[in-house]
């Protein structure tokens, strides 16, 4: 099948995704991004290295079922290409330990369209990780002749792209709220910095969070990227470590997306769905109480779907409660089991980049 790079939103019948490995993984070395998001009790606290082999082949064994059953649907599945990531890099700014892995593709790459843009990522551990994905860009590349490979500008991430009182261990849960619902994140303005999992593609309209991984200035270069659209800011204050949206606000057809009750869109950023006659969710309490070991996500990867169609939804096949209320929502629940990767760097929704599904750019907000 010859490719074709066309996805403009999340929900639109799926038919060619990227799903990660997890080969090479490793827990980088601290660095000014990743250091906040750290709980003081993470199990995570001082530890860095490669992933121990018998994780990484559990979490292997799930991402490639996963890619079997996507699949035996119908859909093109395509990896990545791990490089070694245990290994020193430095730009000629800093060096760093080492880099991270090839798990979570939602992160790196943002399809919109027919462009497949490489984010400017904002761990210095991640700067390199497009290189995972450049075979896959190639072949796509040579394959369709419509596709626009873009990349946004590299960062420099030097110290001044990042607060250095933000890493302070005096800071409690408590403040780190009061900080994030002042929009006070760890980035600075310094340049342009975004994640691609901070976005979510609802056809003319992109919905970017602002938080520790995606600051204003990589909206406004979004905005600027993307002249057609429509770019909105989201907060989620409740969220004490705001890293990617897609386990706080997860889109499941048009006119409806789940929102993390611990991190409720704000009543004026709600305005814009209210106006378009679009319902937003309380999203069913994760199965879970805490995450499973040497993870950086939260138990909220419940909410962490990966939508095949408008009327089906693959969902982690332990989140009983997730799963029904997708199910009472009228969704059909496809269950995949994937919690032995969730340490490698999320859920269903992250594990996955899409390259291709039906349908065009619509506008599902014609009211503004
Ligand atoms: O709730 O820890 C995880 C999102 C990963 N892409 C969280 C956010």
């Amino acid at each position: 099948m010859k490719t074709v790079v066309n996805s403009w939103n999340e929900w639109d019948p799926l038919r060619h995704v990227i799903v990660g490995r997890a080969d090479g993984c490793c827990i980088p070395p601290p660095e000014p991004a990743s250091d906040p998001k750290i709980p003081l009790d993470s199990d995570m606290r001082g530890v860095h290295g490669p992933r121990s082999q018998e994780t990484v082949d559990r979490a292997n064994e799930q991402l490639d079922a996963f890619a079997a059953m996507l699949e035996k649907r119908g859909i093109r599945v395509d990896r990545p290409d791990p490089i070694d990531f245990n290994r020193a890099i430095a730009t000629p700014d800093w060096s760093h330990g080492s880099m991270f892995g090839c798990q979570p593709p939602r992160d790196v790459l943002l399809t919109v369209g027919s462009e497949m843009l490489e984010a400017t990522m904002s761990y210095r551990s991640r700067w390199f990780e497009y290189l995972c994905y450049r075979p896959l860009l190639k072949r796509f590349w040579d394959e369709d002749p419509n596709m626009r490979h873009e990349a946004a500008p590299k960062p420099r991430l030097t110290d001044a792209s990042y607060k250095p009182d933000y890493l302070s261990d005096d800071i409690t849960v408590e403040e780190r709220l009061e900080m994030v619902a002042a929009k006070d994140f760890v980035t600075t303005e310094a340049e342009p910095l975004f994640d691609a999992a901070d976005v979510l593609r609802f056809g003319r309209d992109l919905f970017v969070q602002h938080g520790f991984t995606t600051n204003l200035t990589g909206i406004e270069w979004l905005r600027r990227h993307f002249p057609d659209h429509r770019v909105h800011a989201l907060n989620f204050p409740g969220d004490p470590y705001p890293i990617h949206i897609d386990a706080s606000f997860t889109p499941l057809r048009p006119g409806l997306v789940l929102n993390n009750p611990e991190r409720r869109l704000p009543d004026e950023q709600r305005e814009v769905f209210n106006r378009n006659g679009w319902e937003i969710v309380d999203a069913a309490r994760p199965a879970h109480n805490s995450p499973p070991p040497l993870c950086y996500s939260s138990v909220w990867l419940s909410m962490n779907v990966l939508v095949l169609d408008p009327k089906t939804v693959c969902v982690e096949a332990s989140e009983v409660h997730q799963m029904d209320q997708i199910d009472r929502l009228g969704l059909e629940v496809v269950p995949v089991p994937f919690r032995d990767a969730y340490a490698f760097g999320g859920g269903l929704h992250c594990a996955t980049a899409d390259v291709r599904r039906e349908g065009d750019c619509e506008d599902y907000f014609p009211a503004g």
